[in-house]
C-alpha cells in the first residue's frame, strides 16, 4: 500500500529539499501531465484507430507507428508553452524543436523517445516514454538553441524519467537523489508514491538479450551469455533465466523491481552501427536512473554516463543492470582476445 503521497507533493517537497527553483517543479509537472495524455491514449488503442503504422519514418529510417507521431506531439504541446524550455529533441525529430516565437524560453533541454518500444503497441505489450532534462548552456539569454547545446554527457543530466504503460501506468523518476516510483490511480488522475527508494540488487540470475542475434555479438557478451546458459553444470555453478520484452522501458522497469541485465550490445549485424540503442534519450536517461537505484551502465568498455555525445542520434552499446553482472561482463571486456578471436 502506500502513504498517499502525490508525485505533486513529492516534486514540491523535492524541490525544498534541493532549494530548485518552482521553474524545475513546475517543468516536471508538465511532462507528467503529457504522460497521463499518453497513457489515456495509448490505453484506448485500437479502440480510437491509433493503432498501426503512420506510412512514415523516423531520422533512424524505422517506420514511425500513428502513436510515435500522436505522443510526439503530445509531448511537443504539453513542454512547448510554459517557458521552461529553451528547447526539445526527440527521437521521432530529425532537428531539435526550437520553442515558438510566441512563447517564452526557458534554461531547460528536454530531450524524450516519446513511446520505446512502440513495434508492441499492435499486440498490446508494455511500451513507455523516456525523457532527461538537461541545462541549457545559453541559459535564460535569448541566443538561439542548436543541437550541438543538447550534446553534454548523461553526468549532466538534472532528472531523467520513464513511464511505462503496462498493466498499471508507472512513472519512475530520479533527480539525482535517489529513484522513486509511482502508480497512476485511474480514478483521481494522480500517480502516487507507491515505490520509494528503488534498488536494484547487486547480483541477479536474470539476463535480458535478443538471442537471434547471438552470431553478431563480441566474444566477451557471447561469453557471458554461453556461461548463464551452462547452469549450474557450468563454471556459473548457477541456472539463470531470460527475459525479453523488446520494450527497453519494460526491462529496465523488471530491472528496477528484481534486479537483472538488459544487454543491446554492439553486433557485428550492422557494423556501421556502434548500436541499437540511443545514447541522448534511451541509455542516457536510463543510465542515470539504473545507478542512482545502485546499478551499473557501460557500454562494455566505458560508463556510458561519461560518453561524449557526437550527434543528437547517436547509437550505443547498453549493458545495464545488476552491478555485479555488468561488472562481470564488462571485466570480459577487458581481457586480451582469444588468439582464435585474434586471429578471426
Ligand atoms: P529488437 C524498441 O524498438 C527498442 O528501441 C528498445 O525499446 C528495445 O529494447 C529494442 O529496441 C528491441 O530491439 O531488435 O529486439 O526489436
Amino acid at each position: 500500500m502506500h502513504n498517499g503521497t502525490t508525485l505533486t507533493q513529492f516534486i514540491i517537497e523535492e524541490q525544498r529539499q534541493i532549494g530548485a527553483s518552482g521553474d524545475f517543479s513546475s517543468l516536471l509537472n508538465d511532462i507528467v501531465t503529457a504522460c497521463k495524455v499518453i497513457s489515456n491514449a495509448v490505453h484506448k488503442g485500437a479502440l480510437i484507430g491509433i493503432q498501426g503504422s503512420a506510412g512514415s519514418e523516423n531520422v533512424q529510417g524505422e517506420t514511425q507507428k500513428k502513436l510515435d507521431v500522436i505522443t510526439n506531439e503530445i509531448f511537443i504541446k504539453s513542454n512547448e508553452w510554459a517557458g521552461h524550455l529553451a528547447a526539445m529533441g526527440s527521437e521521432e525529430m530529425d532537428d531539435i524543436y526550437s520553442i515558438p516565437r510566441q512563447y517564452p524560453k526557458g534554461k531547460y533541454l528536454l530531450v524524450f523517445d516519446p513511446l520505446d518500444g512502440s513495434s508492441n503497441i499492435d499486440v498490446n505489450i508494455s511500451v513507455g516514454t523516456i525523457f532527461s532534462i538537461l541545462r541549457s548552456p545559453k541559459g535564460m539569454s535569448q541566443e538561439p538553441v542548436t543541437a550541438r547545446d543538447f550534446l553534454q554527457p548523461g553526468t549532466r543530466q538534472v532528472c531523467a524519467g520513464y513511464a511505462v504503460y503496462g498493466p498499471s501506468t508507472m512513472l519512475v523518476l530520479t533527480s539525482g537523489h535517489g529513484v522513486n516510483g509511482f502508480t497512476l490511480d485511474q480514478n483521481i488522475g494522480e500517480f502516487i508514491l507507491t515505490h520509494p527508494k528503488m534498488r536494484i540488487p547487486e547480483d541477479s540470475t536474470e539476463f535480458a538479450i535478443n538471442a537471434s542475434n547471438e552470431r553478431f555479438w563480441e566474444a566477451p557478451v557471447q561469453r557471458y551469455v554461453d556461461e548463464c546458459l551452462k547452469g549450474v553444470e557450468g563454471p556459473r555453478k548457477k541456472n539463470f533465466n531470460m527475459r525479453w520484452i523488446a520494450s527497453m522501458v519494460a526491462e529496465v522497469h523488471r530491472i528496477l523491481i528484481r534486479g537483472g541485465v538488459f544487454m543491446y550490445p554492439k553486433d557485428t549485424k550492422d557494423p556501421g552501427k556502434a548500436g541499437k540503442l540511443r545514447l541522448m534519450y534511451e541509455a542516457n536517461p536510463m543510465s542515470f536512473i539504473v545507478e542512482q537505484a545502485g546499478g551499473a551502465s557501460s557500454t562494455g568498455r566505458e560508463r556510458i554516463m561519461e560518453m561524449a555525445p557526437a550527434d543528437l542520434h547517436q547509437r550505443v552499446p547498453v549493458i545495464l543492470g545488476s552491478k555485479n553482472e555488468v561488472n562481470r561482463i564488462i571485466s570480459y571486456h577487458a581481457e586480451p582476445p582469444k588468439a582464435s578471436e585474434a586471429a578471426a
